[in-house]
């Protein structure tokens, strides 16, 4: 019996990390010293979480966004000046100061009303601003800014 019991725990144990592993690269950090970084969902979900209910130019109605604040992933490389470049999937790529980064700015979405958002839906992951919260950032410069099937940022030396 509690050989069974050991041999199960040794099996999910060794199991574990592959199947992390085989999780889908959403986002990669290239940070200014070229060095990259690379998130799955699961990686993303083990970031302190962001949420925020807003309007936005291309949802119908109010819409509620669960993701990273810009600012809790850059912290957390301790990016704090300049600017990074945030590229999409479809080859869209747009600049973004850091200092946009506050608190109460854009977060990296990875979930659209508790739903993952398919690639159809402008997913898995795109950078929104709190349109509602502060109407600044009701105007094209962060409109721009905000970048749909986000797959890669780069820090800006
Ligand atoms: N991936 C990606 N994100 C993007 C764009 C784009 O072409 N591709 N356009 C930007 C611009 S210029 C605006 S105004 C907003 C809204 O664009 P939309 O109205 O085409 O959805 O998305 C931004 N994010
Ligand atoms: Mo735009």
């Amino acid at each position: 019996m509690w050989n069974a019991v050991k041999s199960i725990f040794l099996a999910l144990c060794l199991l574990a990390p592959q199947l992390a592993s085989a999780e889908d690269i959403l986002l990669t950090l290239r940070l200014a010293d070229e060095s990259e970084h690379t998130f799955t969902r699961t990686d993303l979900k083990n970031l302190q979480k962001r949420e925020f209910s807003t309007k936005t130019l291309w949802t119908e109605g109010e819409v509620h966004f669960v993701g990273v604040s810009l600012s809790t992933l850059l912290s957390e490389f301790e990016v704090v000046g300049g600017a990074i470049k945030a590229q999409a999937a479809n080859d869209y790529a747009i600049e973004i100061p850091v200092s946009d980064a506050t608190k109460q700015g854009p977060m990296i979405a990875y979930l659209l009303n508790g739903k993952e958002m398919s690639q159809r839906d402008k997913g898995p992951l795109c950078i929104v601003y709190p349109y509602d919260a502060n109407v600044k950032y009701q105007s094209e410069v962060y409109y721009a800014r905000s970048i749909w099937q986000l797959d890669r940022i780069a820090i800006q030396n």
